[in-house]
Protein backbone atom coordinates (compact mmCIF):
# COMPACT_ATOMS: atom_id res chain seq x y z
CA UNK A 1 0.00 0.00 0.00
CA UNK A 2 1.18 3.37 0.49
CA UNK A 3 0.65 4.49 -3.18
CA UNK A 4 -2.32 4.46 -5.71
CA UNK A 5 -1.04 1.86 -8.26
CA UNK A 6 -4.14 0.04 -7.15
CA UNK A 7 -5.05 -0.34 -10.77
CA UNK A 8 -5.27 -4.15 -12.16
CA UNK A 9 -1.98 -6.43 -13.46
CA UNK A 10 -3.79 -6.68 -16.64
CA UNK A 11 -3.78 -3.12 -17.52
CA UNK A 12 -0.28 -2.41 -15.98
CA UNK A 13 1.18 -4.77 -18.79
CA UNK A 14 -0.14 -2.31 -20.89
CA UNK A 15 2.04 0.70 -21.44
CA UNK A 16 -0.98 2.54 -20.85
CA UNK A 17 -1.16 2.04 -17.26
CA UNK A 18 2.33 3.84 -17.13
CA UNK A 19 1.30 6.67 -18.47
CA UNK A 20 -1.45 6.72 -16.09
CA UNK A 21 0.94 6.54 -13.71
CA UNK A 22 2.85 9.52 -14.17
CA UNK A 23 0.34 12.00 -13.93
CA UNK A 24 -1.36 10.02 -11.09
CA UNK A 25 -0.93 12.42 -8.04
CA UNK A 26 2.12 11.29 -5.46
CA UNK A 27 -0.35 10.17 -2.28
CA UNK A 28 2.54 11.97 -0.66
CA UNK A 29 1.82 15.62 -2.16
CA UNK A 30 -2.08 15.55 -1.74
CA UNK A 31 -4.20 16.68 0.99
CA UNK A 32 -6.67 14.42 0.91
CA UNK A 33 -7.20 11.02 -0.09
CA UNK A 34 -10.07 9.25 -1.50
CA UNK A 35 -10.28 5.36 -1.42
CA UNK A 36 -13.11 4.45 -4.02
CA UNK A 37 -14.15 0.86 -4.49
CA UNK A 38 -16.04 -1.51 -6.03
CA UNK A 39 -16.90 -5.59 -6.65
CA UNK A 40 -16.88 -5.79 -9.84
CA UNK A 41 -13.37 -6.03 -11.88
CA UNK A 42 -11.18 -3.78 -14.00
CA UNK A 43 -13.06 -4.83 -17.30
CA UNK A 44 -16.28 -3.47 -16.60
CA UNK A 45 -17.68 0.01 -17.63
CA UNK A 46 -18.19 0.78 -13.48
CA UNK A 47 -14.24 0.25 -13.30
CA UNK A 48 -13.96 3.03 -16.32
CA UNK A 49 -16.64 5.35 -14.56
CA UNK A 50 -14.21 5.47 -11.59
CA UNK A 51 -10.98 6.38 -13.05
CA UNK A 52 -13.21 8.92 -14.26
CA UNK A 53 -13.96 10.46 -11.55
CA UNK A 54 -10.10 9.90 -10.45
CA UNK A 55 -9.40 11.61 -13.42
CA UNK A 56 -11.65 14.80 -13.49
CA UNK A 57 -10.92 15.37 -9.08
CA UNK A 58 -7.37 15.06 -9.27
CA UNK A 59 -7.60 17.57 -12.83
CA UNK A 60 -9.68 19.89 -11.24
CA UNK A 61 -7.97 19.92 -7.13
CA UNK A 62 -4.59 20.44 -9.18
CA UNK A 63 -3.96 16.71 -7.08
CA UNK A 64 -4.96 18.09 -3.46
CA UNK A 65 -7.24 14.95 -3.71
CA UNK A 66 -5.74 11.69 -4.84
CA UNK A 67 -8.44 9.17 -5.67
CA UNK A 68 -6.79 5.26 -5.00
CA UNK A 69 -9.41 3.15 -7.06
CA UNK A 70 -9.68 -0.35 -5.91
CA UNK A 71 -12.04 -2.94 -8.11
CA UNK A 72 -13.09 -7.26 -7.50
CA UNK A 73 -13.87 -6.32 -4.22
CA UNK A 74 -10.60 -5.68 -3.07
CA UNK A 75 -11.66 -3.42 -0.04
CA UNK A 76 -14.11 -5.65 0.37
CA UNK A 77 -18.44 -6.45 -0.74
CA UNK A 78 -20.91 -3.70 -1.31
CA UNK A 79 -21.94 -3.76 2.61
CA UNK A 80 -18.73 -4.16 4.32
CA UNK A 81 -17.51 -1.09 1.83
CA UNK A 82 -20.50 1.28 3.05
CA UNK A 83 -20.14 0.23 6.61
CA UNK A 84 -16.18 1.45 6.32
CA UNK A 85 -18.02 4.54 4.42
CA UNK A 86 -20.00 5.25 7.93
CA UNK A 87 -16.98 4.67 10.15
CA UNK A 88 -15.03 7.04 7.61
CA UNK A 89 -12.54 4.63 7.14
CA UNK A 90 -12.88 4.51 3.44
CA UNK A 91 -14.57 7.35 1.52
CA UNK A 92 -16.07 6.40 -1.77
CA UNK A 93 -17.61 3.13 -2.88
CA UNK A 94 -20.59 2.41 -5.58
CA UNK A 95 -22.66 -0.08 -4.71
CA UNK A 96 -25.78 -1.44 -6.17
CA UNK A 97 -28.77 -0.28 -4.84
CA UNK A 98 -30.23 -3.45 -3.71
CA UNK A 99 -27.90 -4.02 -0.72
CA UNK A 100 -28.68 -0.55 0.47
CA UNK A 101 -32.26 -1.49 1.18
CA UNK A 102 -30.33 -3.15 4.75
CA UNK A 103 -29.61 0.20 5.82
CA UNK A 104 -32.50 2.42 4.39
CA UNK A 105 -35.52 0.10 3.70
CA UNK A 106 -36.90 2.78 0.99
CA UNK A 107 -34.53 1.54 -1.10
CA UNK A 108 -36.08 -1.36 -2.35
CA UNK A 109 -38.74 0.56 -3.98
CA UNK A 110 -36.14 0.37 -7.18
CA UNK A 111 -36.15 -3.23 -6.58
CA UNK A 112 -39.63 -3.71 -7.83
CA UNK A 113 -39.30 -6.14 -10.63
CA UNK A 114 -40.22 -4.70 -14.30
CA UNK A 115 -40.22 -1.07 -13.01
CA UNK A 116 -38.51 0.23 -15.66
CA UNK A 117 -39.26 -0.30 -19.07
CA UNK A 118 -36.23 1.17 -20.47
CA UNK A 119 -33.10 3.03 -19.51
CA UNK A 120 -33.67 6.41 -20.67
CA UNK A 121 -36.84 6.52 -18.19
CA UNK A 122 -34.57 4.62 -15.47
CA UNK A 123 -32.54 7.78 -16.48
CA UNK A 124 -35.75 10.09 -15.63
CA UNK A 125 -36.97 8.79 -12.52
CA UNK A 126 -33.53 8.47 -10.92
CA UNK A 127 -32.11 11.96 -11.80
CA UNK A 128 -35.36 13.42 -10.96
CA UNK A 129 -37.33 13.76 -7.98
CA UNK A 130 -37.86 10.43 -6.52
CA UNK A 131 -34.39 9.41 -7.21
CA UNK A 132 -32.93 12.99 -5.49
CA UNK A 133 -35.14 12.16 -2.42
CA UNK A 134 -33.88 8.79 -1.75
CA UNK A 135 -30.04 10.34 -1.94
CA UNK A 136 -31.11 12.49 0.66
CA UNK A 137 -32.19 9.51 2.46
CA UNK A 138 -28.85 8.57 3.35
CA UNK A 139 -27.56 11.31 5.09
CA UNK A 140 -29.53 9.34 8.13
CA UNK A 141 -27.03 6.77 7.49
CA UNK A 142 -23.75 8.67 8.17
CA UNK A 143 -23.51 8.46 3.95
CA UNK A 144 -23.98 11.37 0.87
CA UNK A 145 -25.23 10.11 -1.91
CA UNK A 146 -23.80 12.04 -5.31
CA UNK A 147 -25.42 9.77 -8.20
CA UNK A 148 -26.49 7.00 -10.07
CA UNK A 149 -24.38 5.45 -12.02
CA UNK A 150 -26.01 2.36 -13.89
CA UNK A 151 -25.38 -1.67 -13.19
CA UNK A 152 -28.67 -2.54 -15.24
CA UNK A 153 -31.07 -5.06 -16.13
CA UNK A 154 -30.42 -8.42 -15.09
CA UNK A 155 -30.71 -11.49 -16.81
CA UNK A 156 -30.39 -15.03 -15.24
CA UNK A 157 -27.56 -17.55 -16.17
CA UNK A 158 -27.35 -21.24 -14.44
CA UNK A 159 -25.63 -24.09 -15.14
CA UNK A 160 -28.85 -27.12 -15.33
CA UNK A 161 -31.28 -25.60 -18.35
CA UNK A 162 -32.35 -23.17 -20.42
CA UNK A 163 -35.17 -20.92 -19.06
CA UNK A 164 -37.98 -20.07 -21.01
CA UNK A 165 -41.13 -20.37 -19.11
CA UNK A 166 -41.51 -19.63 -15.56
CA UNK A 167 -41.59 -23.59 -14.91
CA UNK A 168 -37.88 -23.32 -15.65
CA UNK A 169 -37.17 -22.08 -12.43
CA UNK A 170 -38.86 -24.46 -10.29
CA UNK A 171 -36.29 -25.46 -7.92
CA UNK A 172 -32.94 -24.29 -9.22
CA UNK A 173 -30.59 -22.71 -6.56
CA UNK A 174 -30.19 -19.09 -7.43
CA UNK A 175 -27.63 -16.76 -6.09
CA UNK A 176 -29.26 -13.42 -5.34
CA UNK A 177 -28.06 -10.49 -3.76
CA UNK A 178 -28.83 -9.63 0.12
CA UNK A 179 -31.84 -8.31 -0.55
CA UNK A 180 -35.29 -9.10 1.09
CA UNK A 181 -37.35 -8.29 -2.20
CA UNK A 182 -35.04 -10.20 -4.95
CA UNK A 183 -35.37 -13.34 -2.35
CA UNK A 184 -39.17 -13.27 -2.07
CA UNK A 185 -39.50 -12.76 -5.79
CA UNK A 186 -37.13 -16.02 -6.11
CA UNK A 187 -39.07 -17.86 -4.11
CA UNK A 188 -42.40 -16.69 -5.86
CA UNK A 189 -41.21 -18.13 -9.18
CA UNK A 190 -40.58 -21.63 -7.89
CA UNK A 191 -37.02 -21.07 -7.39
CA UNK A 192 -34.43 -21.65 -4.54
CA UNK A 193 -32.59 -18.04 -3.65
CA UNK A 194 -30.10 -18.26 -1.25
CA UNK A 195 -28.31 -14.42 -0.55
CA UNK A 196 -24.68 -14.04 -0.95
CA UNK A 197 -22.06 -11.47 -1.51
CA UNK A 198 -20.64 -10.63 -4.76
CA UNK A 199 -17.41 -11.54 -4.08
CA UNK A 200 -17.98 -15.21 -3.35
CA UNK A 201 -20.02 -15.83 -6.61
CA UNK A 202 -17.95 -16.96 -8.87
CA UNK A 203 -16.63 -19.65 -6.71
CA UNK A 204 -19.97 -20.84 -5.45
CA UNK A 205 -20.94 -21.08 -9.07
CA UNK A 206 -17.95 -23.21 -9.90
CA UNK A 207 -18.46 -26.15 -6.28
CA UNK A 208 -21.99 -26.28 -8.01
CA UNK A 209 -22.99 -24.40 -4.21
CA UNK A 210 -25.78 -22.52 -6.49
CA UNK A 211 -27.10 -23.63 -9.59
CA UNK A 212 -27.66 -20.31 -11.34
CA UNK A 213 -27.42 -16.61 -10.59
CA UNK A 214 -28.69 -12.85 -12.31
CA UNK A 215 -26.66 -10.05 -13.66
CA UNK A 216 -26.68 -7.83 -16.23
CA UNK A 217 -25.13 -9.57 -19.62
CA UNK A 218 -22.03 -7.06 -18.81
CA UNK A 219 -21.10 -8.91 -15.35
CA UNK A 220 -21.97 -12.31 -16.86
CA UNK A 221 -19.37 -11.91 -19.71
CA UNK A 222 -16.82 -9.77 -18.34
CA UNK A 223 -16.36 -11.81 -14.71
CA UNK A 224 -16.11 -15.08 -16.77
CA UNK A 225 -19.00 -16.74 -15.53
CA UNK A 226 -20.09 -18.28 -19.03
CA UNK A 227 -16.75 -20.45 -18.20
CA UNK A 228 -19.07 -21.88 -15.14
CA UNK A 229 -23.05 -21.28 -16.84
CA UNK A 230 -23.91 -22.91 -19.71
CA UNK A 231 -27.73 -21.21 -20.05
CA UNK A 232 -28.31 -17.52 -20.30
CA UNK A 233 -31.87 -15.74 -20.60
CA UNK A 234 -32.67 -12.26 -21.26
CA UNK A 235 -35.11 -11.79 -18.18
CA UNK A 236 -34.58 -8.22 -17.64
CA UNK A 237 -36.21 -9.01 -14.28
CA UNK A 238 -34.76 -5.77 -12.49
CA UNK A 239 -33.07 -2.68 -13.12
CA UNK A 240 -30.64 -1.98 -10.74
CA UNK A 241 -29.07 1.21 -10.55
CA UNK A 242 -25.87 1.79 -8.74
CA UNK A 243 -25.26 4.20 -5.79
CA UNK A 244 -22.28 6.68 -5.75
CA UNK A 245 -21.51 6.67 -2.49
CA UNK A 246 -19.46 9.46 0.02
CA UNK A 247 -18.28 8.78 3.74
CA UNK A 248 -20.21 11.74 5.53
CA UNK A 249 -17.90 12.68 8.08
CA UNK A 250 -15.25 12.66 4.88
CA UNK A 251 -17.55 14.92 3.00
CA UNK A 252 -18.14 17.03 5.93
CA UNK A 253 -14.50 17.79 6.30
CA UNK A 254 -13.95 18.76 2.52
CA UNK A 255 -13.95 22.75 1.57
CA UNK A 256 -16.97 23.52 0.00
CA UNK A 257 -15.28 24.20 -3.23
CA UNK A 258 -13.79 20.74 -3.11
CA UNK A 259 -17.28 18.84 -1.77
CA UNK A 260 -18.77 20.35 -5.36
CA UNK A 261 -15.60 19.46 -7.45
CA UNK A 262 -16.18 15.44 -5.82
CA UNK A 263 -20.40 16.22 -6.32
CA UNK A 264 -19.87 16.99 -9.95
CA UNK A 265 -17.37 14.72 -10.96
CA UNK A 266 -19.48 11.84 -9.65
CA UNK A 267 -22.21 13.26 -11.81
CA UNK A 268 -20.01 13.15 -15.01
CA UNK A 269 -18.78 10.43 -14.73
CA UNK A 270 -21.87 8.68 -13.91
CA UNK A 271 -22.67 9.96 -17.79
CA UNK A 272 -19.92 8.49 -18.74
CA UNK A 273 -20.42 5.21 -17.32
CA UNK A 274 -24.17 4.61 -18.22
CA UNK A 275 -23.06 5.90 -22.19
CA UNK A 276 -20.49 2.88 -22.34
CA UNK A 277 -22.48 0.41 -20.15
CA UNK A 278 -25.23 0.54 -22.90
CA UNK A 279 -22.89 0.65 -26.16
CA UNK A 280 -21.52 -2.76 -25.26
CA UNK A 281 -24.50 -4.61 -24.26
CA UNK A 282 -24.90 -6.28 -28.08
CA UNK A 283 -21.28 -6.89 -28.12
CA UNK A 284 -21.24 -9.06 -24.56
CA UNK A 285 -24.77 -10.96 -25.78
CA UNK A 286 -22.33 -11.43 -29.26
CA UNK A 287 -19.50 -12.50 -26.87
CA UNK A 288 -20.62 -15.62 -24.56
CA UNK A 289 -22.54 -16.62 -27.84
CA UNK A 290 -19.18 -17.55 -29.05
CA UNK A 291 -18.22 -18.85 -25.50
CA UNK A 292 -20.37 -21.50 -26.07
CA UNK A 293 -23.33 -20.21 -24.09
CA UNK A 294 -26.70 -20.88 -24.89
CA UNK A 295 -29.20 -17.75 -25.22
CA UNK A 296 -32.97 -17.66 -24.56
CA UNK A 297 -34.50 -14.40 -25.55
CA UNK A 298 -37.76 -14.95 -23.76
CA UNK A 299 -40.87 -14.48 -24.67
CA UNK A 300 -43.64 -11.29 -24.14
CA UNK A 301 -45.76 -14.17 -22.90
CA UNK A 302 -42.94 -15.67 -20.75
CA UNK A 303 -41.93 -11.97 -19.12
CA UNK A 304 -46.03 -11.83 -18.32
CA UNK A 305 -46.28 -14.84 -16.59
CA UNK A 306 -43.41 -13.88 -14.34
CA UNK A 307 -44.43 -10.49 -13.75
CA UNK A 308 -47.85 -11.88 -12.79
CA UNK A 309 -46.23 -14.37 -10.71
CA UNK A 310 -44.51 -11.71 -8.70
CA UNK A 311 -47.22 -9.27 -8.16
CA UNK A 312 -48.28 -10.35 -4.41
CA UNK A 313 -44.31 -9.68 -3.66
CA UNK A 314 -44.82 -6.55 -4.76
CA UNK A 315 -47.58 -5.93 -2.56
CA UNK A 316 -46.23 -7.44 0.29
CA UNK A 317 -42.90 -4.90 0.02
CA UNK A 318 -45.62 -1.85 -0.71
CA UNK A 319 -46.19 -1.94 2.75
CA UNK A 320 -42.57 -1.87 3.49
CA UNK A 321 -41.10 0.77 1.44
CA UNK A 322 -44.13 2.85 2.10
CA UNK A 323 -47.25 3.12 -0.46
CA UNK A 324 -46.93 6.71 -1.13
CA UNK A 325 -43.06 6.28 -2.23
CA UNK A 326 -44.77 3.24 -4.33
CA UNK A 327 -47.29 5.29 -6.03
CA UNK A 328 -44.90 7.69 -6.51
CA UNK A 329 -42.40 6.02 -8.40
CA UNK A 330 -45.24 4.53 -10.20
CA UNK A 331 -46.38 7.76 -11.91
CA UNK A 332 -42.90 8.59 -12.41
CA UNK A 333 -42.45 6.40 -14.65
CA UNK A 334 -45.57 7.21 -16.38
CA UNK A 335 -44.48 10.55 -16.18
CA UNK A 336 -41.89 9.73 -18.37
CA UNK A 337 -42.72 7.94 -21.06
O1 LIG B 1 -19.42 -3.22 -7.92
C1 LIG B 1 -20.76 -3.64 -7.79
C2 LIG B 1 -20.82 -5.00 -7.19
O2 LIG B 1 -20.24 -4.95 -5.92
C3 LIG B 1 -22.23 -5.56 -7.05
O3 LIG B 1 -23.14 -4.56 -6.64
C4 LIG B 1 -22.67 -6.19 -8.34
O4 LIG B 1 -24.91 -6.50 -9.05
C5 LIG B 1 -24.02 -6.88 -8.33
C6 LIG B 1 -24.23 -8.12 -7.53
O5 LIG B 1 -24.86 -9.01 -8.11
O6 LIG B 1 -23.80 -8.23 -6.39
Amino acid sequence: GGNSSSDSDDSKATGEAAEEASSNVAAGDAEYKIRASIGLNSEHPQYKGLLKFKEIVEAETDGAIAVETYHSGQLGDDRTAMEALQLGSQEVTVPSTAPVANFIPEYAVFDIPFLFPNEQVADAVLDGKVGTKLLEMLDEQNLVGLAYWENGFRDMSNSKHPIESIADFDGLKIRTMENDLHLAAFRELGANPTPMAFTELFTALQQGTVDGQENPLSTIYLEGFHEVQDYVSDTHHIYTPFVFLVSKPFFDGLPAEYQEIVRSAAVEAGQYQREINREANEEYKQGLIDEGVEFTEMSEEAIAEMRDAVKPVVEEFSEKIGKELVDEIYQAVEDAQ
